[in-house]
């Protein structure tokens, strides 16, 4: 048997744009999901936009109860910028009803609510003025957050600014897989500055608040791996940890810009704008604990013929197409165990030892319904043999010493994933799209309980 610590968080992550519906009424504005939907709907998977996701908002009482009733003791999600403040200054009466109640029903039925701020949806009344490349930014969630505290301080007792802030930066301004769907790595270097000035703005205002909660970032540091141990593949190596992992990591954890990242920065015109008492204020606003995503490693080796200066993270570092991998065949991502074992002491040894928790880890499945038995339910073995695995070499880590506090899974119920829409599924609960959004429980829910109850399994 292996048991986890006393009091392990046993849950799931989802957000609120990938669950809620509901993205414009009951007083929400648009986010750029909802208007770039509007503008390019065929960018997206056919007749799945952000507008209606998994109905979390007519049907969360009941996702409770089913929260409870496989053993999760914590639950994560976010709060919707624009359903709170519609307009960034007037709080929406309906929002705060809602997400008192969700929050509320949570914390009764003993599944703890950790609540996190933004999750990739930038709200269009802030895209307008430009998002995120412009500072103004960094107050408007500064005051986004401090109303949240104020209103949902007492309920919540762990709260989160950004998931995974290199995803909306990289997504947005390298790769085209998100709004403004723009190439320019100048720009995506200040709108990354602006989004760690924003988190630094919301840890400022828990502090200044009455609230007794911590505050932490989740961050998608997955572990990277080079080619080889020549010079040039390491290289690669430290400059796809430094844009990718550290560039958040160190000031959020330790309070400091990494020194190698600013002459990478520098010797390539990449330097962003800042303001004066920037250095002052992230140094003294380190996080309480964090939260790790992961899926799969990176693995990289030296670009063929890099720019210089360099014109996007390609000139830095190429995909290494690793010939032992094992893959995900239904998702197309590789699955490497050992890398949360490694992510997990490099925490240990380099950060300090900062409590931390496994904030999504989950096995992605295209066409789902073809693992449909004769009763209606979906035996997921792949996805609980993935998670054993990933479990085992997370208890590996934590009896080394590592200062973990709980796993998520993505996700409670499947959900819609941007520009993929539905069509991998992650949940425990199959959602069925034909049939209002009806929910039935997988096979994985069932070993989940079991999990929950042994606080671990058999091998
Ligand atoms: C993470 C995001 C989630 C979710 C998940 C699964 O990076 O935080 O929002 O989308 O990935 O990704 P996908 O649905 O693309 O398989």
């Amino acid at each position: 048997m292996i048991n986890f610590p006393k009091n392990f968080l046993w849950g799931a992550a989802a957000s609120a744009p990938q669950t809620e519906g509901h993205s414009l009424s009951n007083g929400k504005t648009a986010s750029t999901w909802d208007e770039w939907y509007v503008q390019n709907p065929e960018k997206f998977q056919p007749g799945q936009g952000p507008a209606t996701t998994s109905n979390v908002y007519e049907l969360y009482a009941d996702d409770v109860k089913r929260m409870q009733s496989i053993g999760m003791n914590s639950y994560r999600t976010s709060i919707s910028w624009t359903r709170l403040l519609p307009d960034g200054k007037n709080v929406n009466p309906e929002a705060v009803s809602f997400y008192r109640d969700y929050f509320t029903k949570l914390n009764e039925a003993g599944v703890t609510p950790i609540i996190n701020l933004f999750h990739f949806d930038m709200p269009w009344w802030l895209m307008e003025k430009g998002g995120w490349e412009n500072r103004e930014s960094v107050d408007a969630f500064g005051f986004y957050a401090k109303t949240a505290f104020e209103l949902f301080g007492d309920l919540v007792q762990r709260w989160t600014t950004f998931n995974e802030p290199v995803v909306h930066i990289e997504c947005g301004y390298l790769y085209g897989y998100h709004y403004p769907d723009v190439v320019d790595f100048k720009k995506a270097i200040q709108v990354g500055y602006h989004t760690l000035m924003a988190h630094v703005a919301a840890v400022e205002a828990l502090k200044a608040s009455n609230c007794e909660g911590q505050i932490g970032i989740i961050l998608n540091i997955s572990p990277t791996y080079a080619r080889s141990e020549s010079p040039e593949d390491q290289r690669a190596k430290e400059i796809a940890d430094l844009l990718n992992g550290k560039s958040f990591l160190d000031p959020c954890a330790l309070g400091t810009i990494p020194v190698g990242l600013k002459e990478v920065l520098a010797d390539n015109d990449l330097l962003p704008i800042t303001a004066e008492n920037d250095s002052v204020r992230i140094a003294n606003n380190t996080v309480d604990f964090l939260g790790l995503n992961y899926y799969q490693p990176r693995r990289v080796q030296a670009p063929e013929n890099p720019q210089t200066p360099a014109l996007t993270p390609a000139d830095f570092y190429a995909p290494y197409d690793w010939p032992e991998k094992k893959m995900n065949i239904y998702r197309g991502w590789e699955i490497y165990p050992e890398a949360i074992y490694d992510m997990a002491m490099m925490i240990k040894d380099e950060y300090g030892n900062i409590p931390w928790y496994v904030a999504e880890n989950g096995m992605g499945v295209a066409n789902e319904e073809r693992f449909l038995n004769e009763d209606g339910m979906i035996e997921d073995d792949y996805r609980i043999e993935f998670m054993q695995d990933h479990l085992q070499q997370l208890h590996n880590a934590i009896e080394k010493g590592s200062n973990c506090f709980g796993y998520h899974t993505w996700t409670f119920v499947d959900c819609w994933s941007w520009l993929n829409g539905y069509t991998n599924r992650y949940g425990f609960y199959r959602v069925d799209l034909d049939n209002n959004y009806a929910r039935s429980m997988k096979k994985s829910g069932l070993w989940f309980k079991a999990l929950s109850e042994n606080n671990g399994f058999n091998k």
